[in-house]
C-alpha cells in the first residue's frame, strides 16, 4: 500500500475569497495567495501535501473568459499525475459557468476537481471562506475503498453542499448558501461528517483514460424570451451570421411565442444550419416540447430540447460540442446525450 501523503493542488484564480478593500478606491481587489494561507492555519493540520498555483493576473470572476478554462484544463493535465485532487479558488459570479465548462473539457476525469470561493473575504471575521476551503480540500483528497478518488467529478463546494458543477447556478448574491442545483441532489453534504451520495457520483467510463479537450467554439448567442420581444431583436440573436448556435431561454416547459413571425425566424435560423437549444427559464423542472402547442411549434421548426440543463451549462456544452464537431447534426446528436450528468433523461 502506498503510505505517502495524499496531495492537493490549490489553484487560485481570484474572487472575493482572496480580496481586501483597496484603501484608496474603497472597493474589493484580489490579494496574494500567501495571505490566504496565513488566514487558514487549519490547512496545515491535514495529513496532506498542499501545493499552490496562482493565476496572474488574479481576477474578479466577472472577467472570466474561455481562455481561462483552457489554462485551467492544461494545468490540471500537466499536474494530473502529481496530485490526488484539485481545489480551484474562484469568484462566485461565474463559478457555475467555469465548473460546467471544465466538466466537459476534462474527459474521463478520474480525480476530484472542486471549485470553491466565498461571499465574504477570508480575512474577515465572519467569513464563509474558511469552512468552504477546508471542506473542499478534505473532499478533493477523499478516496474510496479501492484507493480511487471518492468523487471523480468537477464539483462546486459551497455552504456545506458539494454539488455537481454543471448543475449549479448562483441563486443568491448574499447568502452563504449561494448555489443551488435544483435538478440534481447534492453529491455530498458536510455536517459533523461528510456524507457522500455514492449512488449518484459518476465515474470515468470503463477503460477511459483522462485527457483534455481545449478547442471551444464560442459562436453562441443567448436569447431570453420575454413579453414585448420584437421580430428584429429575435432575428438578430437567432440568425446572425456570426453564430453557429443559440440558447433560447423559454417559458415553463419550453414554450415561446406562438405567433407566425417568431416561428418563421426560428425556421429561418434552422435552415441556415444553426443549432437551437431550448432551455427553460424556470429554476426547476424540464423542457417538454410535446406538452403545449407553442412548444410543439418550436420542435417542428428544428429546436432541440435542453431537458433540465441550466443556461450556464447549455452555453458550456455548446462551446465544447461546437469546438469538437464541425457539423450541426453531430452537435445536435450529442446535445441530446447525457455526457457528464448535466441533464436528466
Ligand atoms: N465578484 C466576485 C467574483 O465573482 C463575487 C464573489 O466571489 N463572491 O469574483
Amino acid at each position: 500500500m502506498n503510505q505517502s501523503k495524499a496531495s492537493i493542488l490549490l489553484i487560485y484564480t481570484g474572487g472575493t475569497i482572496g480580496m481586501k478593500e483597496d484603501p484608496v478606491e474603497k472597493a474589493l481587489r484580489p490579494f496574494d495567495f500567501d495571505q490566504i494561507l496565513s488566514e487558514v492555519p487549519e490547512l496545515g493540520k491535514f495529513a496532506l501535501k498542499i501545493d499552490s498555483y496562482t493565476f496572474d493576473p488574479l481576477i474578479d470572476s466577472s472577467d472570466v473568459e474561455p481562455g481561462m478554462w483552457t489554462a485551467l484544463a492544461r494545468l490540471i493535465e500537466k499536474e494530473h499525475d502529481n496530485y490526488d485532487g484539485f481545489v480551484i479558488l474562484h469568484g462566485t459570479d461565474t463559478m457555475a459557468y467555469s465548473a460546467s465548462a471544465l466538466s466537459f473539457m476534462l474527459e474521463d476525469l478520474d480525480k476530484c476537481v472542486v471549485f470553491t470561493g466565498s461571499q465574504l473575504p477570508i480575512s474577515t471575521l465572519r467569513t464563509d471562506g474558511k469552512e468552504n476551503l477546508v471542506s473542499a480540500v478534505e473532499i478533493a483528497s477523499a478516496k474510496d475503498g479501492y484507493g480511487r478518488a471518492r468523487v471523480p467529478e468537477v464539483c462546486v463546494f459551497f455552504g456545506s453542499l458539494l454539488l455537481r458543477g454543471n448543475r449549479t447556478t448562483k441563486a443568491d448574491s448574499s447568502s452563504f448558501t449561494a448555489f443551488r442545483s435544483p435538478n440534481c441532489p447534492p453529491l455530498a453534504e458536510a455536517g459533523i461528517k461528510i456524507n457522500y451520495n455514492d449512488a449518484i457520483i459518476r465515474r470515468p467510463s470503463p477503460g477511459g483514460r483522462f485527457r483534455i479537450r481545449t478547442e471551444l467554439d464560442t459562436a453562441v448567442s443567448v436569447l431570453k424570451i420575454h413579453p414585448g420581444i420584437t421580430p428584429s431583436l429575435a432575428e438578430y440573436f437567432l440568425c446572425s451570421p456570426k453564430t453557429r448556435a443559440s440558447v433560447i431561454e423559454t417559458y415553463g416547459s419550453g414554450n415561446a411565442i406562438s405567433k407566425a413571425w417568431f416561428t418563421d425566424i426560428v425556421r429561418k435560423a434552422d435552415k441556415m444550419g444553426k443549432v437551437l437549444l431550448n432551455v427553460t427559464q424556470c429554476m426547476g423542472g424540464s423542457v417538454d416540447m410535446d406538452l403545449y402547442a407553442t412548444g410543439k411549434a418550436l420542435k417542428q421548426a428544428g429546436v432541440v430540447s435542453g431537458y433540465d440543463i441550466t443556461t450556464e451549462c447549455a452555453l458550456a456544452k455548446l462551446f465544447y460540442l461546437l469546438g469538437k464537431y464541425p457539423d450541426s447534426a453531430q452537435v445536435k446528436f450529442f446535445l441530446d446525450e447525457n455526457l457528464r450528468g448535466e441533464i436528466t433523461k
